[in-house]
Parts: structure tokens; sequence; C-alpha cells
């Protein structure tokens, strides 16, 4: 029997933690678990199935080592607990504050990981002068906090959650009332758009609970999500929270699979799992996730058990003292089992203007370059796939065209013009690839990357 933990008013509350500290060491970006063997680590191991391993993170805990010591060995994506919500990114309305949510950005950026945002638009966590509004006067101050936190943060997120939990439980089917609802049912398509807007390099995510298998809740929003794509709304990616209160439902995969089937990237955004099983369950989701191509990665929403907003339910891959868990051991296993090669679709619009523009063969091994332009800048996803036989290194020399300035990079060190790889990329299996990106402002002309093998 499975249960799932429903989300919801009765949850804890706890205070947003905006505390300062000590701010983190900038200069050069550190590889992920540099050192680390090929599959050792979370992060590595998902690296190697063209997947990331996230987790949720609280800025008050940065400065906690033995917290950022796991972090940073295991772990190459991040969401904000709470530090980007809209209470704590806005609350005076027009005044903007980002303290909490910068802290977690800079952390990432200095330690090569990517950052998934965490939620532009949810009927919870709403800062009280919000909590007071309805119709007109609140619809603008929502796309006016889309529009706003999703720029402030332009070309450093990978994947916003841009509206959270606005479906019903239940058998309806339908959406959730809030004010946010009140509004008129397009407020979420408008999210979408403003969203895109702000920022046309980041996946746009719609995110929920109880949504894990078929049911009529996940059912609503699949049916959103098509009729999104079929209008053209931007919509990219959609995250499963998987607050799990045992094994995965049986057909978990199945409902990743329908979901991807619409184009979009399907994510594991909040996983945590209570209960006497929990290792197996751990290895099923990583193993229904790795089935998927267009699952990109999978997220648990805390780092120990004492990280866990599930107060004495031990959910999480770490014991209070940091130890590995064997939940956690469970997931390396299924992370370095047999899996898919990723292919997640890239952002859906504006459309490519260019794609593939280049490819070189070198020694041992081909890259190609794949664009997303809009109008300022782009982001290129290079593909370096190794040769006939294996490769242990790779450097692919790219030239960034003149006038575009780099603003962010991931899954590569660069060097100039020089873009080599990190501790847990560089081994390639004969025919197989790995991929690293960038974005940068500036149009993506004549990008011809080659590759050489270490
Ligand atoms: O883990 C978060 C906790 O610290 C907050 O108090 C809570 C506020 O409602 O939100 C928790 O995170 C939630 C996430 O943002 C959305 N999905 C459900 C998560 C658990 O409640």
């Amino acid at each position: 029997m499975t249960r799932t933990i429903r989300g919801g008013r009765g949850r804890l509350r706890l205070a947003v933690t905006l505390a300062a500290v000590s701010a983190v060491a900038a200069g050069a970006a550190v590889a992920l678990a540099s050192g680390a063997e090929a599959g050792s680590t979370l992060g590595a191991s998902a690296a190697e199935k063209g997947r990331y391993f996230g987790t949720a993170v609280a800025a008050g805990k940065l400065s906690n080592s033995q917290y950022t010591g796991i972090l940073d060995r295991e772990f190459n994506m991040i969401t904000p607990e709470n530090e980007m919500k809209w209470d704590a990114t806005e609350p005076t309305q027009g005044q903007f504050r980002y303290t909490g949510a910068d802290q977690i950005v800079a952390h990432a950026q200095a330690h090569g990981q990517r950052m998934r945002g965490h939620a532009l638009l949810w009927y919870q966590q709403e800062p009280g002068w919000a909590q007071n509004m309805s119709g007109s006067a609140l619809r603008s101050a929502m796309m006016n906090h889309v529009t706003t936190v999703a720029g402030h943060y332009k070309g450093k997120i990978y994947a916003w959650d841009v509206v959270n939990e606005a479906f019903a439980d239940g058998n309806s089917g339908g959406r959730r009332d809030s004010n946010l609802q009140r509004t008129g049912n397009d407020w979420i398509e408008a999210a979408f758009r403003a969203a895109r807007a702000a920022d046309p390099g980041a996946k746009l995510c719609y995110n929920d609970y109880n949504t894990d298998g078929i049911n009529a809740k996940s059912t609503g929003v699949y049916n959103m999500v098509k009729d999104f794509r079929s209008r053209g709304v931007p919509i990219d990616c959609v995250g499963f929270q998987s607050h799990l209160g045992g094994l995965p439902p049986s057909d978990y995969q199945a409902n990743l699979q329908r979901f991807a089937d619409l184009g979009v990237e399907v994510q594991i955004t909040e996983l945590d799992i209570s209960g006497s099983n929990q290792a197996t369950a751990y290895a099923n989701v990583v193993k229904a996730c790795l089935n998927v191509s267009r699952c990109a990665g999978i997220t648990t929403w805390g780092i120990r058990d004492s990280d866990s907003w599930r107060t004495g339910e031990n959910p999480l891959l770490f014991d209070a003292n940091g130890n590995k868990k064997a939940a956690y051991t469970a997931t390396l296993n299924a992370l370095n089992g047999p899996g898919s090669t990723v292919s997640t679709p890239p952002v859906s619009s504006p459309p490519p203007v260019s794609s593939s523009p280049g490819g070189g063969t070198g020694n041992g091994c081909t890259a190609t370059v794949s664009v997303n332009q809009w109008e300022g800048g782009f982001v290129a996803t290079v593909r370096v796939t190794a040769g006939s036989s294996a490769i242990n290194g790779w450097t692919v020399t790219l030239p960034v065209p003149s006038g575009a300035t780099v603003t962010g990079s991931w899954n590569v060190t660069r060097s100039g013009n020089s873009w080599t790889n990190v501790s847990y990329n560089g081994h390639v299996e004969a025919g197989q690839y790995t991929e690293f990106g960038f974005q940068a402002t500036g149009t993506a002309s004549g990008l011809n990357p080659a590759c050489s093998a270490a």
C-alpha cells in the first residue's frame, strides 16, 4: 500500500530564514565532486546518464560545513527551499529582497551547480499584502512579481517552477480555489508568458504534489499541459514533487511517460520518502526516471533527515549526522544501473533560430552544438560524442562569437576558447555522449566546435 503525503495548509510553516550567512568565497568555479571517481556520488552518477541530482537548500545552513560538505560533494542542482518564494522576495509590494536567494545562487555558481527556481506563484507563502488583494489589482501584482523576479535571475536558472500547486486534491481534476485562481482561469498561462519574456533561456515548469501516479489530479494537470502545448503557451517541463510514504505508485513511470509524450521535460522536484521500504522506494523512483528519456533529473527535498520539513519521518538520504543511509546506497546503485540516454527538449518558445550550426570531428571525439537564440542572448548546448573507443577526458575548442559575453556555464571548465571536461564527465564510453552548455548575451553566429580527446 502506498501512501502519498499531502501538502496543504496543515503543514508546518517555518520562518523563512534570511539570517545573514558569511559570504561564500567567490573565485573560480570548483568542479562538482572534484577528485571523485565517476559513479561514486549522486551528482556524478546522474551526470553519467545525462541527468542531474539536486537538493533543496536553506540559505541559513550554508555556514554549516557538514551541510555544505555533503551538498558540494553529492549534488549538482539546487532549489532554494523557501528563499525564492513570494513572501521572501517581495515582502512589501514593489520592494524586492533577494538576500537569501542570492546567497544560494552565489554558492551554486561558485561550485558548478545549476539552479531550479521555486516558485514564482503559489497560493501558499503569499506575502500578507497579496493575501489581501483580489481581481485586476492582484493579477497585475502577480505578473509584476513574475516579471521582476524571473528578470532578476535571468540567465541563472535552469528551470523555474512558474506555478506551484494550482490543482485541487480529490477527484475533480480541476483547479484549486485561491485568490490567484479567482483572478481568472488564464492566470497560469499569463504567468508562463510573463516568465518566458523575462528569462527566455529558463525552462518553465508547472509543479505539483499527489500527481505522481495516474489519477484525477494528475490528469487535470495533463490536460492543461496538452492544451498549453497545442496553443503555444510556453511550458517546457512538469515537476512531480514525489513526497511519498512508501513505494511510488505502480504507474509512476507510466505517468512520467505520458507527460513526456506531450513533448515536455519531466523532473522529480521534491523527493522524500518515509517508511520501512525507503531504500527500495528511492531505487524505484530513480529507475523510473532513468527509463524515461525526457526525465532530466531528481531533486530531494533536503539533505539530512534533520533538514526535512517532515519532522520525525526521516525521509532523506543522509541521517542527522550526515552519514549515508541505506537509501543513499540504493539510490546511487540505481543511478549506476541501466538507464536510457537522456533526451530533453529545448525551451519551447521562441523557437530556435539556429540549430546545430556546426560540428567537428577530431581526435577520438566529435562535438556538435545546438543553439537557442532569443533577442539579446542564447544558450548553446555542446554534445561531445566519443568515437569508436572510450575517452577519458576531452577539450572542445569553441571561440565565443565576437560581441557575445558568456554569463554562465555548466558541466565544463572554460579557459578562453577551450572548454574542458570536469571530474565527472571526462569518461565517455565508445559511441556515447555527454553534454555541457553555456549561456551568453549577444548572437550565436558561426559556432564551430572542434573536439579532441585527452
Ligand atoms: O520545505 C518547505 C518548508 O520549509 C516551508 O515551511 C513550507 C511552507 O509551506 O514549504 C516547504 O516546501 C514545500 C514546497 O515549497 C512546495 N511543495 C511542498 C513542500 C513541503 O511543504
